[in-house]
């Protein structure tokens, strides 16, 4: 195998107990240091919390790792070595013998390599605004079209074109499901401005619909749409003064293809003083628990 499973996260699988996937490129290029790896562990944390066993998984000297150890994750935190990898990157980075953190792609490839079936993030990639010209739209979209994963997220996050990317997850075949909301949830934003067409309202109900697709060999992952907690949300005006001025100086500043998320990611942070990292780890946090609850519900 050239999966490397945390002995922990081997032992769960083996026995059929609850594991959740966590996704790396958000410690390593979607929060800034030194909060980053203080946030890793309470993301952890919240998974255990919730009764699963957490597996962070990277790609550390070249070897994908399904759970790390605290080495591992202080390198994912702290390494300047450490690149973004979505699933196209995999075979390159293994054969150079590299350091990567994984996207939601990759990591939701390698999720279900190593044979688990719920993944828990902040926000999905999707299609950016512009795409008309730039073609940009995340691999994210197009993995969980052939990838049976359940991935637990608070939407995708306002600097995209949501319209969009709810059209491509239609396309793809990518099931939407609202948790306990009929509105798409906008990551720093309950609301997206836009509708879900299914609503479920316990982790039972996701098992359910997870158990009845894999009868039925629809092969896409599933989307569980976490909103923010509405007291935890960034304030609209100002997540809207700060998306405007962000997509600006992206745009000034000639970001393109991958670094965009992270350099858009960043300028909200700094903007916003720190308040839009609260929100994103509050709701990182919280998908947590829910991806928790939902893989203890599968495993029953
Ligand atoms: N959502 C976050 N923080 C992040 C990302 C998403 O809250 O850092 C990352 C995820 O890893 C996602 C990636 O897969 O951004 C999408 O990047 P791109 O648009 O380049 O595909
Ligand atoms: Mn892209």
């Amino acid at each position: 195998m050239h999966l490397q499973i945390h002995p922990e996260v081997a032992d769960a699988l083996e026995s059929g107990r609850p594991v959740v996937a966590l996704e790396s490129t958000i410690i390593s290029h979607g929060l800034p240091r030194p909060d980053n790896l203080r946030v890793a562990r309470e993301i952890e944390d919240s998974v255990r919390s919730g009764g699963a066993v957490p597996a962070t998984i990277a790609v550390v000297d070249g070897i994908p790792r399904i759970g790390l150890d605290d080495d591992a994750l202080r390198t994912v935190a702290e390494d300047d070595s450490v690149v973004k990898v979505s699933v196209r990157d995999l075979g390159t980075l293994v054969a150079k013998r590299g350091n990567g953190a994984t996207t939601v792609a990759a990591t939701s490839h390698l999720a279900h390599l190593a044979g688990i079936l719920v993944f828990a993030t902040g926000g999905l990639g999707g299609v950016h605004r512009g795409a008309r010209d730039t073609w940009d739209e995340s691999a994210d979209l197009t993995t969980l079209s052939t990838t049976p994963v359940t991935v637990v997220c608070a939407g995708v996050k306002s600097i995209l074109d949501v319209a969009a990317t709810l059209e491509r997850l239609e396309t793809l075949n990518v099931p939407v499901l609202g948790y306990r909301t009929d509105r798409f949830p906008g990551f720093y934003l309950a609301d997206s401005g836009f509708a879900v067409d299914w609503r479920v309202d316990d982790p039972a109900e996701v098992a359910a619909v997870m158990h009845a697709r894999s009868a039925l060999e629809c092969d896409a992952g599933v989307i569980v749409c976490n909103p923010v907690a509405p007291e935890d949300e960034l304030d609209r005006t100002l997540h809207d003064s700060v998306l405007v001025a962000g997509l600006a100086a992206a745009d000034q500043a000639g970001v393109r293809g991958k670094d965009v998320t992270p350099f858009l990611l960043e300028f909200f942070h700094t903007a916003t003083k720190g308040r839009s990292l609260e929100v994103n780890v509050a709701l990182v946090r919280s998908n947590a628990v829910l991806a928790a609850a939902i893989a203890v519900a599968a495993a029953a």
